[in-house]
């Protein structure tokens, strides 16, 4: 059995090799990507048992898929493949600073008809969390009904679940985007927006405001993102603040959140997060994870694993 399950779109990455303008980049490297299989990748690195699920084509670009996660340690076992429809790709642009541009070919993707009639019982069996995102009902026109359906699913078998917000404002209206998400926040139990989706979601407000406004509306905990100031999280005891660690490099933002995500819910699984001492760790674990991958190339390849971790934590 596993501790944490996950569904969301994973989708082939182009790296370019070099900064600059995209239409001038000639060469790329190949990766993985996707905001909820970068949380599995995260946690799975420090030794959590977590389960993946997805659609993807039968292509090539499928099976590497597959093959790069089952690579990290992740169960994939339950993902699915559609023959209508393919694997997604996306492209980063690195501008030399700040976060890179995205490029997304994912429109008719096999994720992208994910409808809550593809969800299996045996998905959430055994399960402790499931791990969901506001990327995957942005996708097509059974998605946002899937996610709903997997959160309450989940909850029914008594799993425990969070839910990152992940604003993209390339794949749907504002309006759209504002209602759904708002529409999903009480069906979760750990709400992690950045503060930049707070403000969307509820507008101008302080960010015990948007603490306090979100836990009233279900979720238990609230972890407001805050991104070089570090993170502020809310639950039942209070408020606690911790501040970010340190980037000594800035390659890469892409992937941060998820590896905020991975560091929190690691901590959270171990229980008794409403004690402060355990929801201060967790905050600090999650910045520090989310400070360690902006400092390598990739979503995911900067995560550490339990012993580096500890190590970055101490140092
Ligand atoms: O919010 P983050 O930067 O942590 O999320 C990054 C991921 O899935 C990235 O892998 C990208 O492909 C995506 O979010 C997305 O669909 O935008
Ligand atoms: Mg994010």
């Amino acid at each position: 059995s596993v501790d944490v399950v996950t569904i969301g779109e994973s989708m082939v990455l182009f790296q370019p090799m070099s900064e600059g303008p995209l239409p001038y980049a000639p060469l790329f490297t190949r990766s993985v990507a996707g905001a909820e299989s970068n949380v599995a990748i995260g946690l799975s690195r420090l030794g959590r048992k977590v389960r993946w699920i997805s659609r993807l084509g039968t292509d090539p670009f499928g099976d590497m898929v597959l093959s790069a996660l089952a690579g990290e340690g992740v169960d994939v076992s339950y993902a699915e493949r559609d023959s209508q429809y393919p694997t997604a790709i996306f492209f980063k642009e690195f501008k030399g600073y700040g976060d890179p541009n995205v490029f997304y070919y994912r429109k008719a993707s096999a994720a992208s008809r994910f409808s809550p009639n593809h969800i299996k019982p045996e998905w959430f069996r055994g399960a402790r969390h499931l791990h969901v995102t506001g990327i995957t009902p942005a996708l097509g026109p059974d998605t946002a009904d899937a996610v709903k359906e997997a959160m309450v699913q989940a909850r029914k078998q008594g799993l425990t679940v969070s839910f990152d917000p992940n604003l993209r404002r390339k794949l749907w209206s504002e309006e759209e985007a504002r209602r759904t998400l708002l529409s999903l926040i009480p069906l979760c139990d750990v709400f992690l927006p950045g503060l930049e989706e707070a403000e969307f979601l509820l507008g101008p407000a302080t960010e015990e405001q948007y603490g306090q406004t979100f836990r009233e509306m279900g979720p238990g905990i609230v972890v407001l993102k805050l991104g070089e100031r570090g993170a502020v999280g809310f639950a039942e005891s209070g408020a606690v603040r911790v501040a970010a660690r340190p980037v000594t490099r800035l390659v890469d933002t892409v992937g941060a959140g998820d590896a905020f995500a991975a560091g929190f819910l690691s901590v959270y699984l171990e229980g008794n997060s409403d004690r402060e001492e355990v929801f201060e760790r967790a905050l600090q674990t999650a910045n520090v994870m989310g400070s360690l991958t902006t400092q390598f190339k990739g979503d995911w390849e900067g995560l550490p694993r339990r012993d580096e971790l500890l190590r970055a934590m101490s140092g």
